[in-house]
């Protein structure tokens, strides 16, 4: 059975909010991140900001030098949730199947609806025009027979776009796609597979799918599907986290793993107030570290455990800071970050407590 799966992406959401309260924004380069002198980091930049080449999780003291005249406002959380609520609340006339990934995205699935007779691109295309006047930002969309070629396709004409991709023209718009559009696919993935000769999902094809779980272990599995631009995942009402984290960039880098180490106890405070509002749905099922030096490069290292405590982080810090390279650690350390994994409680386990 094919879905019509609609993917709604918000346009440089946290500066499109900002470009709505004060408009002359729009006509010069803005971001939202932390100053350059504090050693902050973009969180995103309007269109203008991007034309000079400045991007998400960039350094701010680097988009400045990339474009001088850039304007970097604080960002105003308290807002951009509420607005991303608003937005979350127009999806909901349009179907019940509701997956948000993030603030400024989500998964719609119209496959049952009745309205525009049951067109998934005229319901995109009032989705998009309800939110630019009753909200005042654009949002881009994509419409596709699954997930996964649905986020592909909001992206394909950002900003303010729409592009859908009907199941007759799957086959031939997979073949062309580039192998990072998949997920999951980074650039140290992408070099192992150009290392193959492939580039792009139709280079995928010319193997079986026992050659590429042979050459590429699991990855394998997600490209052999992928590759035709399938995607059998349903849109998921309730999400199911995976994870819960917190990190701090520090306004000087620590400078050696006690200083690292002492850096953790409040980061700790902070991750088990997240932990407790998760804790009636979830089991912990790891614990994570995270360190990125100053020469950002980063790295992270995990270790099972059911049980939450600070002396694992710090055992588990130790192993992470000297498996940095020493030239790393000389350097120190610019932030740190800790985390959980988590697991849905076991059914059965819980059923037997009954
Ligand atoms: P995105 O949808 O990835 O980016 P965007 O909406 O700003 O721009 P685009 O038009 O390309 O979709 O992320 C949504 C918001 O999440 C973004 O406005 C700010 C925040 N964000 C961060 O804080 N850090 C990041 O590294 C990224 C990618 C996003
Ligand atoms: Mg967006």
């Amino acid at each position: 059975m094919s879905r019509k799966i609609i993917h709604c992406d918000c346009d440089c959401f946290y500066a499109a909010v900002e470009m709505r309260e004060v408009p002359s924004y729009r006509y010069r380069p803005i971001a939202i991140g932390g100053a350059a002198h504090s050693r902050g980091v973009i969180a995103t930049c309007n269109y203008p900001a991007r034309k000079f080449g400045v991007h998400s999780a960039m350094a701010s003291a680097q988009a400045i030098r990339a474009c001088p005249e850039l304007l970097i406002l604080p960002g105003r959380m308290a807002l951009y949730k509420a607005v991303s609520q608003q937005i979350m609340s127009i999806f909901k006339r349009y179907s019940t199947t509701i997956e948000p990934l993030s603030l400024d995205e989500a998964f719609i699935d119209v496959t049952d609806s009745p309205l525009f007779g049951g067109s998934a691109t005229l319901i995109a295309q009032d989705i998009r025009s309800t939110v630019e006047a009753e909200v005042g930002i654009t949002i881009s969309a994509g419409v596709a027979p699954n997930k996964f070629i649905a986020k592909v396709a909001s992206d394909w004409l950002k900003p303010n776009g729409l592009f859908v991709v009907k199941p007759s023209e799957l086959d031939e718009f997979s073949a062309r796609l580039c192998v990072t559009k998949i997920p999951g696919i980074g650039p140290v993935s992408a070099a192992k597979l150009a290392a193959h000769g492939i580039q792009n999902c139709a280079d995928l094809r010319s193997f079986s799918e026992l050659e590429l779980e042979q050459k590429f272990g699991r990855m394998g599995q997600a490209l052999a599907t992928r590759r035709y631009g399938e995607d059998h995942r349903p849109v998921q009402t309730r999400r199911v986290r995976k994870s819960v984290s917190v990190e701090n960039t520090y306004t000087q880098d620590l400078a050696n793993i006690q200083a690292c180490s002492d850096a953790l106890s409040p980061l700790y405070t902070e991750l088990l107030e997240r932990w407790h509002k998760l804790s009636q749905d979830y089991e912990v099922a790891g614990v994570v570290v995270k360190l990125k030096f100053a020469d950002f490069s980063q790295l992270t290292r995990e270790q099972a455990s059911v049980e939450i405590n600070l002396d694992f982080f710090k055992t588990l810090l130790q192993t992470a800071f000297h498996s940095g390279l020493p030239q790393q650690q000389r350097q120190g350390v610019r932030l740190l970050g800790m985390g959980l994994k988590l697991k849905a409680p076991d059914s059965q386990q819980q059923l037997r407590l009954f």
